[in-house]
């Protein structure tokens, strides 16, 4: 990039500032912030009057082109980061998942092979499924050679993924004496485990059970288990996708204790209730994740969770699959599961539509501010896992990663406008107000209103240091 943009007039946002000014972009970083900044020949100028110019946004929770269990997800990363940038998502970290028996090492090389089409800059969190002598060697050479700076242990799937809780423990300190952050999947994997099996010897098969199986009690158990392992072994925690009242409880006496432990939600469990799954058909299988949609009055906890900042971050864990099987196949299907709910692939897409969600959401509707908006969804994030200042904020030196947003649109949620490859939304009919209009990555323009300017491989790979 060595033609020079200025973006003209903009009420620049950040998690601390709210200003109107030009900003220059020389070599894809922010040169100077302004006002009445001149034009030089040959620069490329776009009008930013009466709009908003947040920082782009950082979604650090994706599975793209990642092998399930049970399916493929159907986004691979240039559809997946190109509808994360349609949404205002320029920095994606998505999670590596080493194929079974594989070291992490080939796990990441092949995650880099898959990652090369990226339109977004995007990075790794590494999945460890063992905590034997050479995955802790690996987690060393990953946070000091690879940039890789966060882990993630699954507490849940006992036989797949899970780590019980001696492994856990020594992966906990391990990754603290690294100064890595640990990410977990806080669901007691065993008892569901057991009330699963319970339930399809019932004959109770439909998709609603793969709530009724995750019980709100096995998340908020897991949670203070990983909070008080995570204390033992000196570590810094990191909750992901919290959804219920009893999680949040057990993170908000952590933060009062002062300990290191930091909690991520998605817009799912903010906007949805367990009601989605109502109905002897097959569509709550749209719905199936890990954990499943809650019953309202957790939605209600955390609203007050990010009111109370409790909750640091919002990111989407999307992982997208098909409902319907044409025309991308039956291996990224949710009718994988028509059988019985446990074989329905879990997870949903989302990368598209948090920005305008949330803020529709939670600052139109639940008062929260512009600045905490875009520190939930981009500042946190970027600090957390060791981003900032390159990304997550608008200021000179940073990325001029930058995304023009009308606060005044209204639309409506389609999934057939979307640009993932799945065929549904968990919004579907949602009316919003709030439009991505113009994003920028390192400044260059890729998405222009309804026009796609970017391309596939621009994005580059984020070696991370450790958490800010
Ligand atoms: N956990 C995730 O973070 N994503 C998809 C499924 C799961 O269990
Ligand atoms: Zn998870
Ligand atoms: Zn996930």
């Amino acid at each position: 990039m060595s033609h020079a943009t200025l973006v003209r007039n903009g009420r620049i946002v950040t998690a601390g500032d709210d200003f109107v000014a030009d900003l220059l972009i020389e070599g894809g970083r922010i040169e100077a912030i302004g006002r009445a900044l001149p034009s030089g020949p040959g620069m490329s100028v776009h009008d930013a009057t009466g709009l908003l110019v947040l920082p782009g946004a950082v979604d650090v929770h994706t599975h793209l082109d990642s092998a399930t269990p049970t399916a493929s997800t159907v986004d691979d990363f240039a559809a997946g980061t190109r509808a994360a940038a349609f949404g205002g998502t320029t920095t994606v970290v998505d999670y590596c998942t080493p194929p079974p028996g594989a070291s992490l090492m080939a796990g990441l090389e092949d995650w880099h092979r898959r990652r090369a089409n990226a339109c977004v800059d995007v990075g790794a969190h590494m999945i460890v499924l063992d905590a034997g002598a050479a995955t802790l060697a690996e987690m060393k050479t990953l946070v000091e050679r690879e940039g890789i700076s966060s882990f993630k242990f699954f507490m849940a799937y006992p036989g797949a993924l899970m780590l019980e809780d001696g492994a856990l423990f020594t992966a906990l300190r391990a990754a603290g004496a690294l100064g890595a952050l640990s990410c977990v999947h806080a669901e007691n994997g065993p008892v569901i485990q057991s009330l699963v099996q319970a339930a399809l010897a019932q004959g109770q098969t439909a998709p609603r059970h793969h709530a009724l199986t995750r019980p709100a009690l096995l998340e908020g158990e897991a949670a203070q288990r990983a909070i008080d392992l995570a204390e033992l072994a000196q570590a810094p925690l990191y909750v992901v996708h919290l959804s219920t009242a009893q999680a949040l409880q057990a993170v908000q006496r952590a933060r009062q204790r002062g300990l290191p432990v930091h909690a991520e939600t998605c817009p799912q469990y903010l906007l949805l209730d367990d009601s989605v799954y109502a109905g002897e058909g097959f569509e709550g299988a749209k719905y199936v994740m890990s954990p499943p949609i809650r019953h309202a009055s957790h939605g209600v906890a955390l609203w007050r969770g990010l009111q109370a900042g409790d909750i640091q971050t919002v990111a989407t864990d999307h992982c997208a699959f098909t409902y319907g099987e044409q025309p991308h196949g039956l291996r990224h299907s949710k009718r994988l599961g028509l059988a019985a709910f446990n074989r329905i692939p879990n997870g949903a897409p989302g990368l598209e539509t948090r920005l305008e969600l949330m803020h529709d959401a939670a600052v139109l509707q639940h008062g929260l501010s512009l600045h905490r908006l875009v520190d939930l969804l981009a500042t946190a994030p970027a600090r957390l896992f060791g981003l900032f200042p390159r990304k997550g904020t608008v200021a000179v030196g940073s990325d001029a990663d930058l995304v023009l947003f009308d606060p005044h649109e209204r639309w409506t949620v389609r999934a057939a406008a979307h640009h993932s490859l799945s065929d549904y939304s968990l919004f579907e009919g949602r009316p919003v107000t709030g439009r991505v209009k113009k994003v920028f990555l390192r400044g260059q323009c890729i998405v222009d209103g309804p026009h796609w300017l970017g391309r596939e491989g621009m994005g580059q790979y984020l070696s991370r240091a450790a958490s800010g």
